[in-house]
């Protein structure tokens, strides 16, 4: 159960992680994917997180404390049209850099649209992911967003789409923030 939430800061660089031996959990996605509306979803609060009507709000790494012991972390998108390209570049760097310096992080979750997903950019960084999240035992999972927006009859026809590009094996939550849908099992992951 989550009992506590708190925001604790915004960072421009993963060096500015607090040091603390705490265990993190990366929130990764598209712009305007729903990891803030995830966020506010897991830890069952409106406003803990920004969510946005304009894309690409959130540009810093925004660190909230679960129970005084789990830092989730939101990071920023990619993809967004306007600085697309560049930033899926630099992005992935950071976030390299960013695993590659952080030992306490345990787990990745990547966020992809279950209406939209998965674009050239999601492949792009999930294939990435896979290589490094597997030489450094890190977790990384899959979750489906705003399963609410998908009409029933498309939901076969989406789900096979999606599962044909991800590994067989992979792990993936079907969710959606909005109807509170699959939240309770992302707790189980974050607080495991
Ligand atoms: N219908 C529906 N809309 C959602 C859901 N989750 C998020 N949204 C909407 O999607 C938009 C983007 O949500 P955010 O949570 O701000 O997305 P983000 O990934 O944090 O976006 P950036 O910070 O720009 O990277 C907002 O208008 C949300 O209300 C969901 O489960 N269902
Ligand atoms: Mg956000």
């Amino acid at each position: 159960m989550i009992k506590q939430a708190e925001f604790v800061t915004s960072i421009v660089s993963h060096k500015n992680i607090p040091n603390d031996g705490r265990s993190h959990i990366l929130l990764l996605g598209r712009s305007n994917v729903g990891k803030s509306s995830m966020i506010n979803a897991i830890t069952n609060r409106k406003s803990l997180a920004r969510v946005s009507q304009t894309p690409g709000k959130t540009i810093t790494l925004n660190l909230y404390l679960i129970n005084q012991s789990i830092y989730l972390v939101d990071a920023p998108g990619y993809g967004y049209a306007k600085r697309s390209k560049v930033l899926t570049k630099d992005f992935l760097k950071m976030i390299r850099d960013y695993i590659e310096h952080h030992q306490e992080l345990k787990k990745i979750f990547l966020l992809m649209d279950y209406n939209v997903g998965p674009t050239v950019d999601d492949i792009a960084v999930y294939d990435e992911l896979l290589i490094v999240c597997q030489q450094l035992g890190i977790e990384l999972i899959v979750v489906l967003t705003k399963y609410d927006k998908c009409k029933p009859s498309m939901r076969y026809k989406r789900e096979k789409e999606i599962k044909e590009k991800l590994l067989p094996n992979q792990k993936i939550y079907i969710t959606s923030s909005e109807k509170k849908l699959g939240i309770n099992e992302l707790i189980k992951e974050v607080l495991e």
